[in-house]
């Protein structure tokens, strides 16, 4: 039986790859954090929680002497790390805790297979923030990095150490450079799910306004579930390698936003620019959207759309849904929720 180490369990893409893992057949050692309440709300959703292969591990990926332990208790031949302090915008207000779990602890657990055993094969959750100020257009394998946070500089830090752990130890580590997915089980946090949960709160009347940040950034957004797909895919090839997965199509947010209101069936009517921007409901002229700057990063990615060439040409993947699907599916599934009060 294959026997699969998912970190970061808790999170959206760790509860679609642990799903796809059990389907085929892995036992998946799971970790999540010790907090004063664990939250399982995502895996509970796909109902794997209670699955005789899922084994749920208590670990934090900043800690070396648990890395090393997780890899020797589990005997897994396969490592996600999927694990990270992920929101771009805490990195600027915690740049040294993002460092110590998004770029450090990526390196506890390549250090923890290289001491325990060199075979397991290891993916890194590489990031399009590491494009950054971007160099090309489109961004493949190729194009230049230039981070522009906390957090892009420390995934760089991670993908950087993944390569060289392949190329010093020949440790099988793969970097997937994974553009935005998104799907239901997404954070609040992140626009599109922020966008998805207040359209729905509107729609139910529970929300007047939808406060949001800049509306000009363009982003690359895919379906999370089949991205997940891509690293399995990853995993299994012949060879250790870099890999990225998008669209290849990008839409600036003002668009998601209306594309969101559609589903619910509201018509949005943009009026204003920067920080005077707002929408309104195109037939009762209600103010619905709302610019405040307080959403505004320090430094912004503005455009990223991605090329999955050799995603397609050398794993077979590629992406199958579309935006209007993936967005109308977000907001379905924020109507249901809100109509019976789920809060995560
Ligand atoms: P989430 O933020 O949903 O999940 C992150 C996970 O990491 C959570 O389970 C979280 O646990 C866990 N975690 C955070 N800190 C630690 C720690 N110190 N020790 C152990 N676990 C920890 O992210 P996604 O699922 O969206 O993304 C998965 C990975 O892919 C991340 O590394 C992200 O940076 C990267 N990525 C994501 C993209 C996207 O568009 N979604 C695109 C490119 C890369 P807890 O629940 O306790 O907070
Ligand atoms: P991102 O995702 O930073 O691309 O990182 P996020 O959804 O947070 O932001 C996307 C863009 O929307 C703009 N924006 C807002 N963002 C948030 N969160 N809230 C707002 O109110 C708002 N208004 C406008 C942002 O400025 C930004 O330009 C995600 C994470 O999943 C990372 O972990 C991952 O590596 C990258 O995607 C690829």
């Amino acid at each position: 039986m294959k026997n699969a180490i998912v970190t970061g369990i808790t999170g959206q893409d760790g509860a679609y790859l642990a799903q796809l893992l059990l389907e085929k057949g892995y036992v998946v050692h799971g970790t999540y954090r010790r907090t004063s309440s664990v939250n399982f709300w995502r895996i509970d959703e796909l109902g794997i929680t209670s699955h005789p292969n899922l084994k749920l591990v208590e670990y934090d990926l900043t800690d070396l002497s648990a890395s090393i332990r997780l890899l020797q208790s589990t005997g897994a031949t396969e490592v996600y790390n999927l694990a990270a302090q992920s929101f771009v915008g805490v990195s600027f207000e915690q740049p040294i805790t993002t460092a110590e779990i998004t770029g450090i602890g990526a390196v506890n657990l390549l250090e923890a297979i290289r001491i325990v055993n060199p075979k397991v094969r290891f993916y890194q959750a590489s990031t399009s923030e590491m494009f950054g100020k971007v160099q090309a257009v489109p961004q493949t394998e190729t194009t230049p990095f230039y981070p522009r946070s906390p957090y892009g500089v420390a995934k760089l830090y991670a993908h950087w150490m993944t390569v060289n752990y392949r190329e010093s130890y020949d440790i099988f580590g793969c970097s997937g450079i994974l553009f935005n997915h998104e799907s239901p089980l997404r954070g609040r946090e992140f626009v599109t799910r922020k966008i998805s949960d207040s359209v729905a709160k509107i729609k139910l009347g529970k929300l007047d306004v939808l406060e949001l940040g800049n509306l000009d950034a363009k982003r690359d957004w895919g379906y999370a579930k089949e991205y997940v797909e891509g690293m399995w895919r990853m995993l299994q090839a012949d060879e250790p390698d870099t890999f990225v997965l998008a669209t290849n199509r990008t839409v600036p947010v003002r668009d998601f936003v209306s594309m969101a209101f559609k589903a619910a069936g509201i018509d949005i009517a943009w009026s204003g620019s920067g920080e005077a921007e707002e929408g309104r409901c195109a037939k009762t002229g209600k103010l619905l959207i709302g610019v405040n700057p307080r959403f505004y990063r320090p430094a912004e990615v503005d455009l990223l759309i991605g090329d999955p060439a050799k995603a397609k040409r050398e794993l077979g993947w590629e992406p199958q849904t579309t935006l209007e699907e993936l967005c109308r599916m977000m907001v379905e599934a924020d109507l249901r929720r809100n109509e019976c009060g789920f809060s995560f």
